[in-house]
């Protein structure tokens, strides 16, 4: 009854069931063309005089049809002061004299006609337009966990995009669609295939077939690049060894990326997940991270490719998960060759609901990191519930580590302002799939956008980004856009309270991360895969001890946050669990004792969700049918969901605190008995 990705199958097939109903509906609302929902029927005069070419077309082309104001003048200059902007720009102007866009290329003229056709299908390109934009991180990039057969690693939007039975010979007209919409919020890179990568993407079949796709997407200005596997040298070449300090592996790299850059000459680079998680890499051989990625990086060097290096990594021994990327690359700071980047996710396990910040932000000062997000909502209620995830990646920017006194943010410690690096970066793992809405979700494609534009520029605020997608993809009307806007603002902190409040962390069912399981115990698993290695629920308390009584994991932090976090008394209530094991007496700062919070932060969840549904119905004159409706079924599911996580996790702890839940609160609907037997079943399926 609870296990989700069953009703995803049902919900695969329901479409086919429904289709005869609205097969006479003559232009369907089906959330295809995302928030690039301008009128195309407009004929705008676009004047450029420099050289033309593919990009250039693509810029008239948005500008004429959609561009209802005076006339549009393209200007590429080369003055040090616009070389400055990068691929940015400038607009200059007025909507009813004429408008100027100026860059020093043709990719900020792209960005710029995508910012002056968002200004006007958001209200706000009236009056005088003075716009100076440049991107604070030079690569702003997607990651794919897409795999070879056509399935998605965590997607929850059907297969993959990527049609590799088809190619080279057939193009998705999705592939155009994908390239403009990321060009349209500053998306310039993407990496087509699964961190968990099959050595066969660099096969020549795969390489032809990968060059038809960056073709495509070339002219929208998005480069590709791949996730490798480290043993592709002995499973696809052949070798007895992938060590990457042996000359014959090295020369195997060196000739594949050469025949690489030969195919697709504007390759951008790898990204690599080694040594973790059961994947192969240089410790194999006793070399280290550092040892890996600069042979692959030596490789690349001539061709200007770069390589992305994951800090993903754990294993089980008895060191707390938390530390243990620190451990394994704090003492390589500085070993990195110039076209390595660190990619690090944001937090220091795995994209929970609610994480602190990963410590190795701030603590390699000789090493460029760029952070991992995780868009698809693993960890979120997939495609299922409505997470507005801005709120959280701009928790991670504006987070201090304090690494060179106050002030020193991950965004600074990651955009180049605190140190110069030769690449700044930042990634985000794709929510996108083959489903008409793309994202599985309506509000999900808030998600991406999001991304996208908090890639450009981290300092944009969460509210101000959910205005701009809710203008461009539903309506401007004030009464549709202040409830639903808070609707979004609120939903991530809603969804903490519903799954993992009070720093509670990794309390998912086992292996699909959909619903809760706290009480999962597999005899034999790996401790750290199980919830009771991350709660620690016992009869006089809860939580993880990471001071130095317990993991130290806390050491990992600069002063002065390092005392913060340890002191139980001033360590932020929402990082309670996460770093401390508390009574469940515990006083809280509202004055109850720690259960009771519990308690109502759950039960405030399940309030919030409710309100949701609410305001979402409120909102039915201002939303087509059929996607009012698709989020109106989605919220039901989200408000069962969270009275789902509540029950669970309440009456499971519950058997250790012994304390009753607050009478004023909504009683439990489910047994306990019945929640730990049905997920029991289905794993046992
Ligand atoms: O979050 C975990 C996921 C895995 C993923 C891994 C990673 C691609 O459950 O599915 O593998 O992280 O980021 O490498």
């Amino acid at each position: 009854m609870y296990f989700r990705p069953n009703y995803l199958h049902m919900k695969k097939l329901l479409p086919l069931i429904l289709l005869p109903l609205f097969a006479f509906q003559v232009q369907a609302e089906d959330g295809s063309r995302l928030w690039l929902r301008a009128k195309a029927d407009a004929n705008a005069q676009v004047v450029y005089d420099a050289e033309k070419s593919p990009t250039i077309d693509i810029v008239v082309n948005e500008l004429q049809t959609q561009w209802t104001g005076a006339p549009v003048h393209l200007v590429i200059a080369q003055s040090k002061d616009i070389r400055a902007l990068k691929d940015g720009y400038l607009i200059a102007g007025n909507r009813t004299t004429g408008v100027t866009i100026t860059s020093a290329t043709e990719q900020g003229l792209l960005y710029g006609a995508y910012h002056l056709l968002r200004l006007q299908e958001t209200g706000k390109a009236e009056g005088t337009l003075n716009i100076r934009e440049s991107p604070l991180y030079d690569i702003r990039i997607l990651n794919h966990w897409d795999n070879l057969d056509g399935s998605v690693e965590r997607g929850y939007a059907g297969q993959s995009i990527w049609k590799w039975d088809e190619l080279p010979g057939r193009l998705s007209p999705r592939y155009k669609a994908y390239a403009r919409a990321n060009a349209s919020i500053g998306i310039n890179a993407t990496v087509l295939n699964n961190v968990n990568a099959s050595p066969k993407i660099l096969t020549a079949e795969m390489l032809n077939k990968v060059k038809v796709i960056a073709d495509e997407l070339q002219p929208y200005h998005i480069k590709v690049y791949l996730s490798i596997n480290f043993s592709s040298p002995a499973q696809l070449g052949g070798l007895p060894t992938s060590d990457p300090l042996n000359a014959d592996v090295r020369k195997w790299w060196k000739d594949k990326i050469n025949e690489i850059y030969r195919i697709i000459p504007n390759f951008g680079g790898l990204l690599v997940k080694a040594n973790s998680e059961g994947l192969p890499g240089p410790q194999d051989f006793g070399r280290t991270h550092a040892d890996g990625a600069n042979m692959l990086a030596e490789a690349l060097k001539p061709h200007g490719g770069i390589v992305m290096w994951r800090a993903f990594v754990y294993s089980p021994s008895n060191e707390d998960r938390a530390k243990q990327a620190g451990l394994e690359f704090l003492p390589l700071d500085g070993q990195f060759a110039d076209n390595v980047i660190v990619q690090v996710k944001n937090g220091p396990i795995d994209f929970q609901p609610r994480e602190p910040f990963s410590p190795l932000f701030g603590a390699m000062k000789k090493t460029p990191l760029m952070a991992e997000f995780q868009i698809t909502q693993e960890y979120l209620g997939f495609s299922n519930h409505l997470v507005f995830l801005a709120p959280l990646w701009k928790e991670f920017f504006d987070s201090d580590t304090y690494c060179n006194g106050k002030g020193s943010t991950t965004a600074a410690v990651t955009d180049g302002t605190l140190f110069p690096q030769p690449l700044t970066a930042v990634s985000g793992v794709a929510n996108i799939g083959e489903d008409t809405n793309w994202c599985g979700h309506h509000f999900a494609q808030a998600n991406w956008y999001a991304f996208g534009r908090l890639a450009w520029n981290h300092r944009l605020t969460a509210d101000e980004i959910a205005d701009e997608w809710l203008r461009q993809t539903f309506s401007q009307d004030p009464a549709f856009l202040e409830p639903v806007k808070s609707m979004m603002l609120t939903s991530r902190e809603t969804a903490v309270d519903y799954m993992m409040p009070l720093g509670l962390h990794h309390i998912f069912a086992w292996s699909h991360h959909y619903g809760p399981e706290p009480w999962t115990d597999i005899p034999g698993a790996r401790p750290d895969w199980l919830p009771s290695y991350y709660h620690q629920a016992e009869a006089r308390g809860i939580g993880f001890d990471r001071t130095d009584k317990g993991s130290n994991a806390i050491s990992q932090y600069f002063s002065p946050l390092r005392e913060e976090l340890s002191n139980v008394k001033t360590c932020p209530e929402k990082f309670l669990l996460w770093f401390h094991h508390v009574p469940w007496n515990y006083k809280m700062k509202s004055g109850r004792q720690f259960w009771d919070e519990l308690c109502y932060k759950y039960d405030s969840g399940v309030q919030q969700v409710r309100e949701y549904q609410k305001t979402w119905d409120k909102a039915v004159q201002y939303v087509d049918e059929e996607r009012f409706g698709h989020v109106q079924s989605r919220l039901k599911i989200q408000a069962q969901d969270a009275v789902w996580w509540k029950d669970a996790c309440l009456l499971y702890f519950q058997t250790f605190s012994k304390l009753p839940v607050p009478y004023d609160i909504e009683r439990p609907v489910h047994e306990l008995d019945e929640l730990m037997q049905s997920s029991k079943e289905q794993k046992n399926k």
